[in-house]
């Protein structure tokens, strides 16, 4: 694959998790070459005028499930879909799940991955998503880590019977995945009470979308996330608690962290910003809100904010999973990406929600001018903690001379409002629809290609490029 031609950004205000400071850029190979006060393009060279803009480093999200099959749907949005969303919302850097599908062996799962991830248009490195804790199971995950640059698992304690690890098969996984110096994600809901807490509303015919949010309980996802923080400090292994969304989760992780032990934790633009009023919309429109773990209550959001503060929480993912509320114009997507297959009952609404397009934009405005945090510290909630936890960094990540040349031309005073029919997801609706936000990704670069300019589209299906990855880097 040729590497894009050289190519000088001039005059940017180049914004890291350490740095601040006006400087050309120059790139060749796909890498940046040279950082410094004033650079010369070379003949012919492009020439990206950035006065008056930031220049961050490609976003990276490492919570995403592209064209991927849940229990009860298929996420909509492809991976040329998904990622093209991406790369508009400044993300040049998806880490995305990978499901294997039922009885099929964790190496079927990557195969079938790597054929659908092959229309990407950024980069994308794979999670793998493990479902039991047997002895072929452990000797593939030894394999996915020292050939297949795939350096963290993820073990789900909610979906009993379909994608749950029951505690000693968690343990079994948690040590394994330890043994290898991989990072362990977990999603913390306990599943067997949830299934109980939804039978007993079906059986009294509760089946508006609310109830998805009043059968998981936030109590059930703190005492998930202790149990599994336990389970991980016996087993050795260092710990990612994936979409955080409770005070309880938190505290279970404060507490860890304050005894030394690598627990970190993860959150989304969702849970900082909404609270459960979501489900009380008119009809079935509180579907739209559907994901696990739900939307909380008012009182967590204040509380997950101080945990970015305090640094308890490192990283700020989209947990992207996108669905359609209808199916499609003139119903070309069908109902098995819809949140209709859940019309009759709120446990078979798809899981999940878009997000990928709007994070970096919703961060900026949220954290940096509404809740006084540093350039830094969105810079690193974003890109480069994500980067270094998944074991992406310096490559990825952060704007340094040998990095890819992946940069965000970003406006940090433009206004403008969050509308579904903008945005490049196949979903026709987004949880932040007329929001208005202040700061808009405005170009994109990847391996120094510009892929994105303003609202034109110049990159292309089957840009992206696998990252396998190395170990986790510890923050
Ligand atoms: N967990 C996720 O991480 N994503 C979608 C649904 C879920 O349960
Ligand atoms: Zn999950
Ligand atoms: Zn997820």
């Amino acid at each position: 694959m040729t590497a894009a031609p050289a190519s000088l950004i001039r005059n940017g205000r180049i914004v890291t998790a350490s740095d601040d400071f006006v400087a050309d850029i120059l790139i060749e190979g796909g890498r940046i070459q040279a950082i410094a006060k004033t650079l010369s393009p070379g003949p012919g060279m492009a020439v990206h005028e950035a006065a008056g803009l930031l220049v961050l480093p490609g976003a990276v999200d490492v919570h995403t499930h592209l064209d991927s099959a849940t229990p009860t749907a298929s996420t909509v949005d492809d991976f040329a879909a998904g990622t093209r969303a991406a790369a508009f919302g400044g993300t040049t850097t998806v880490v995305d799940y990978c499901t294997p599908p039922p009885g099929a062996s964790l190496m079927a799962g990557l195969e079938d991955w790597h054929r659908r991830r092959a229309n990407a248009c950024v980069d994308v490195g794979a999670h793998m998503i493990v479902l039991n804790a047997g002895a072929e199971t452990l000797a593939e995950m030894k394999t996915l880590v020292a050939r297949e640059g795939i350096t963290s698992f993820k073990f789900f304690m909610a979906y009993p019977g379909a994608l749950m690890l029951e505690d000693g098969a968690l343990f079994t996984a948690l040590r394994a995945a330890g043994a290898l110096g991989a990072l362990s994600c977990v999603h913390a809901e306990n599943g067997p009470v949830i299934q109980s807490l939804v039978q007993a509303a079906l059986a009294q015919g509760q089946t508006a979308p609310r109830h998805h949010a009043l059968t998981r309980p936030a109590l059930l996802e703190g005492e998930a996330a202790q149990r599994a923080i336990d389970l991980a400090e016996l087993a050795q292994a260092p710990l990612y608690v994936v979409h955080l969304s409770t005070a309880q989760a938190l505290r279970a992780v404060q507490r860890a962290r304050l005894r030394g032990l690598p627990v970190f934790a993860e959150t989304c633009p969702q849970y900082l910003l909404l609270d459960d009023s979501v489900y009380e919309a008119d009809g079935f429109e509180g579907a739209k809100y559907v994901m696990s773990p739900p939307i909380r209550p008012a009182s967590h959001g204040p509380q997950l904010w101080n945990g970015l503060r305090s640094g308890d929480i490192q990283t700020v993912a989209t947990d992207h999973c996108a669905f359609t509320y209808g199916e499609g114009p003139e119903g070309q997507l069908g109902l098995r990406h819809s949140k209709r297959l859940g019309l009759a009952a709120f446990n078979r609404i798809p899981n999940g929600a878009p997000g990928l397009e709007t994070r970096l934009a919703l961060m900026h405005d949220a954290a940096v001018l509404q809740h006084g945090m540093s350039l830094h510290r969105f810079v690193d909630l974003v890109a480069t903690a994500p980067a270094r936890l998944f074991g992406l960094f310096p490559r990825k990540g952060t704007v340094a001379v040998g990095s890819d040349a992946d940069l965000v031309l970003f406006d940090p005073q433009e206004r403008w409002t969050v509308r579904a029919t903008e945005h490049h997801s196949l979903s026709d609706y987004s949880l932040f629809e007329g929001r208005q936000i202040t700061g808009r990704v405005k170009k994109v670069l990847l391996r120094g290609q510009c892929i994105v300019d303003g609202t034109q589209w110049l990159g292309r299906e089957g840009l992206g490029q696998y990252l396998p990855r190395g170990a986790s880097g510890r923050i």
